[in-house]
């Protein structure tokens, strides 16, 4: 179900409240019609166009932006990339990088009001009150709590023309992912946005047979360094003890774009079973990045294994467990959350997805399909068939398949 568009409802929200209607007051109705349908056509390209970045952003908003100057495109940006450059300030780059500092430009036009506040970039209403723009045109209200017309009234506020063009470039059809994210039942859950990455042979199974890919690699080199840049762009990878005991993976980032915060590698253990000698404690090489290890346990974890990975540079924590003795894979939610995690890439084995599934704690799908046809281990194929996908993209990638999806 797609939500009603808050856009719209904020704007409607701040009439009632005595302050100046941002979506169709006297600025927008001055606008000539054809200016004002050239925006509107603008903002909806835009918008259409920033749908592309919609996995790489998410659970932030597409965004597009253009600057122009006397009527003319000189330059466009996008959200690319969660906790990357948000699309004014990318804009603005696109300009430098063209024109330099003879770069002008008159009119911000940008699909989603400028953020007024520190994330994980600074906010973009100084960066725009800076180059000292005149005229900023707006798709919508940012319904973000942080947000919802600050921006808009601190661009007035310093004698910017703000004029809002409202359901020009609706987050319900191109964000509906951002608005079940900033939902108050969402916010209330402390739950991190969690992409679950795969790879899987045509069978549905995460495991070659023994004589393929040494017993381990389903999909191709350039998959394997796609799901490198996407570590970058998390927070947090998130396995559990069997994948640890079974492969013994780094969980690192390598490769050309190192991040400068690189991911925690948290695994989940509820006997502490990790061994000591585990390659994920292993100190970093020269060419990766490699976040902190925290392992999660259950209550009264073994003290001499808790002291040997500690020794080891993991910091374990205990966490509550289910009913079943099982790790609560609410609890490990709730414990990324307070840590400040809030996007994880979940790179687990076929058990402990199919919980995260079954539980419908998946946000987002990021299966890779190798070019083998059997494998080894459960296959998760007929769950992936009866999940409930929205916004569902397949694309090739090599000799692989890729399926990006957001829960339902
Ligand atoms: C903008 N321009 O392109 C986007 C905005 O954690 P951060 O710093 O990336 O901030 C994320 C919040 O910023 C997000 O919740 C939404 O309110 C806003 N997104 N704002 O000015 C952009 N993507
Ligand atoms: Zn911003």
């Amino acid at each position: 179900m797609i939500p009603a568009d808050p856009t719209r409802r904020a704007s409607a929200e701040l009439r009632e409240a005595g302050h100046a209607d941002p979506a169709t007051g006297a600025e927008a109705g001055a606008l000539e019609p054809a200016r004002e349908a050239r925006y509107r056509a603008l903002l909806g390209e835009l918008a259409r166009e920033a749908q592309q970045f919609r996995y790489r952003v998410a659970p932030n908003p597409c965004v597009g932006a253009a600057l122009l100057d006397h009527d003319q495109e000189v330059a466009r940006g996008f959200h690319t990339a969660w906790g990357g450059r948000h699309a004014e300030i990318e804009a603005l780059r696109v300009l430098e990088t063209s024109r330099g500092a003879a770069g002008r430009f008159d009119t911000l036009v940008v699909t989603l009001e400028p953020c007024s506040s520190h994330g994980k970039t600074p906010p973009c209403v100084d960066a725009v009150l800076a180059t000292g723009v005149e005229r900023i045109v707006i798709g919508g209200l940012d319904p973000d709590p942080r947000h919802q017309g600050r921006g808009v009234r601190i661009l007035r506020g310093a004698g910017r023309e703000v004029v809002v063009l409202d359901g020009s470039a609706s987050l319900a059809e191109g964000s509906a992912h951002f608005l079940a994210w900033i939902s108050h039942r969402r916010m209330s859950r402390g739950a991190p946005w969690t992409i679950a990455k795969w790879a899987q042979t045509r069978s549905g199974q995460l495991s070659p047979p023994l004589d393929v890919g040494e017993g381990r690699w389903i999909s191709s080199p350039a998959a394997r360094a796609e799901v490198q840049r996407w570590r970058g762009e998390v927070d947090a990878i998130v396995t559990g003890v069997g994948t640890v005991l079974a492969d013994d993976p780094r969980l690192s980032v390598r490769g050309p774009e190192l991040p400068t915060y690189p991911p925690a590698r948290v695994v989940l253990d509820s006997t502490l079973r990790t061994p000591a000698t585990a390659r994920l404690l292993a100190p970093p090489a020269p060419d990766e990045r490699a976040g902190p290890v925290f392992v999660l346990t259950g209550r009264g974890a073994d003290p001499s294994k808790r002291r040997e990975l500690e020794d080891r540079g993991a910091h374990v924590e205990e966490i509550g467990t289910a009913p079943d003795g099982k790790l609560s894979l609410e609890a490990a939610q709730r414990w990324l959350w307070r840590h400040c995690v809030r996007r994880i890439l979940l790179e687990a084995g076929p058990a402990l997805l199919e919980r995260w599934i079954a539980e419908e704690r998946v946000d987002q799908w990021l299966v890779y399909e190798g070019a083998i046809e059997e494998g080894r281990g459960p296959s998760l194929r007929r769950t992936l068939e009866s999940a409930r996908l929205r916004t569902v993209r397949r694309r090739e990638l090599g000799v692989d398949t890729v399926l990006e999806a957001f829960s339902g």
